[in-house]
């Protein structure tokens, strides 16, 4: 027996119920089967029906997926989910609350028997069938958007049955006709197993998301409990300060209910700032580094702040609160001015494409620190020490920090398990400083 590896593409489509948790449920039941793993998804389209039209809007979405099912098996598989998720018998092309369908399906294999299926290409073997239940390619849909357009994302290079390129297609408007985008990608992250579970909530406008996260913890909230507003009217700051959060922003906060310390909180915040760099940098190749304990810089200015905050059942800690606010999109003349002197928004206010920026932004953020905090609790902070000292231009660097009102000048030589920053100082002493304010260079020496 061979082993038949392959990357499948699949068409998603559900216009019944709550459409887009049908879709992501359908991915994730997939991807949780082991039998599949799911590699790409497209942005969610909301479409007219085709076909039989009276009956209400689609949703649309084209996934990528490797395996090592037979088409026929992938296909049960496929039938299984759509009715686990909830799809009951309708009419042909009548609604549906979950339907998924094979369009594509390439055998990476050595097994001679299928590379006599189709045409062999750097993609590996096409494989086409005809049977009673799979016909392969699918047969109907390579002159609709729903499909085409959802696709062309996944891999625009793809050739369709008639020999034409995907991304050729696209360029005709007809098939954008019916057709607009509903939510942009990456909006499914339940492939990312160290996210699963967490949950985003959003809100127009709250005092804080702090606040609300720990009021969500209050009544039962799990671990990643996830809460983002548009604006905050009381974002709060350290040390008591005010978070400036106008429009535009990214305030979220992040429920974690850790076993672990207090003096731990420190290392997640040190944790999510370096989520928070490493997100910026892949997004927007930007040279985000995070300055201890608590900020993202770019060239020299603030554009990410970190609030950690926990609840303390006698010694246990009951939860943990991560706030973080970026500086996506914002006008920092909204700012007040001495703010505004140190501080940085990463894209112009006016940028057309900031929200769906914003979008993507919050989901390698959550990747990025999910993964990291997952690391975290399975093999200690020591393990991620090295990615921490990577990101933190604080080391290396001349400062003041204050300790118990005392300033402490000297270098910044390193950060500790516990995620203290090691000053030396120059009688050659290290001091080690759990938090603090930290100025760069000498104050008053310009
Ligand atoms: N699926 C059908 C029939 N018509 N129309 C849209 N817009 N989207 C679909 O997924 C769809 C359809 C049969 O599966
Ligand atoms: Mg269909
Ligand atoms: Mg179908």
């Amino acid at each position: 027996m061979t082993r038949t590896h392959a990357h499948v593409y699949l068409a998603f489509g559900s216009n019944l119920g709550d459409r887009r948790e049908n879709i992501a449920e359908g991915l994730a039941m997939l991807h949780e089967s082991g039998q599949v793993k799911v590699t790409e998804v497209s942005s969610l389209y909301e479409t007219e029906p085709v076909g039989y039209t009276q009956q209400g809007l689609f949703l649309n979405a084209v996934a990528r997926v490797e395996t090592d099912l037979s088409p026929l098996d992938l296909l049960s598989l496929c039938k299984d989910v759509e009715v686990r998720v909830g799809r009951k018998p309708t009419v042909r092309w009548g609604p549906r609350i979950l339907d998924i369908d094979i369009l594509m399906y390439f055998a990476e294999s050595d097994d001679t028997l299928l590379s006599g299926l189709g045409n062999s290409g750097e993609d590996g073997t096409e494989v086409k069938m005809d049977t009673p239940t799979l016909t392969l390619p699918h047969p109907r849909i390579w002159e609709r958007g729903f499909v085409i357009i959802p696709l062309a994302e996944v891999n625009p290079d793809l050739v369709i049955p008639d020999g034409r390129r995907i991304k050729s297609l696209i360029q005709d408007l007809q098939v954008w006709t019916g057709l607009r985008l509903f939510e942009a990608a990456p909006w499914w992250h339940y492939a990312d197993q160290n996210r699963k579970g967490w949950q985003v909530t959003r809100f127009t406008e709250v005092e804080s998301t702090n606040t609300i996260a720990a009021n969500l913890a209050s009544v039962g909230a799990t671990e990643g409990t996830c809460v983002i507003a548009e604006t905050q009217s009381a974002g709060r700051g350290r040390r008591g300060r005010v978070w400036h959060s106008p429009p535009g922003g990214l305030w979220l906060s992040i429920l974690l209910r850790p076993t672990i310390q207090s003096q731990d909180v420190g290392r997640l915040s040190l944790i999510a700032g370096v989520a928070v760099s490493s997100a910026i940098r892949e997004t927007f190749q930007l040279p985000a580094v995070v300055k201890w304990p608590n900020d993202v810089l770019i060239s020299g200015k603030k554009v990410c702040g970190i609030l950690p905050e926990t609840r303390f059942l006698g010694d246990k800690m009951d939860f943990a609160i991560v706030g973080i606010g970026v500086n996506v999109a914002i006008d920092t003349d909204l700012l007040p001015l001495d703010v505004k002197e140190t501080s940085a928004t990463l894209l112009s206010p006016d940028y057309p494409y900031a929200s769906g920026a914003r979008e993507a932004l919050t989901a390698s953020i959550l990747n990025n620190f999910s993964r990291l905090y997952k690391q975290f609790l399975s093999e200690g902070f020591l393990e991620i020490l090295q990615e921490v000292r990577e990101y933190c231009d604080t080391l290396g660097r001349e400062v003041t920090v204050s300790r118990l009102g005392m300033p402490i000048q000297g270098i910044a030589v390193d950060i500790d398990s516990d995620a203290r920053l090691i000053i030396r100082t120059k009688s050659g002493e290290d001091v080690h400083v759990i938090s603090g304010e930290v100025s760069i260079g000498v104050p008053g020496a310009g």
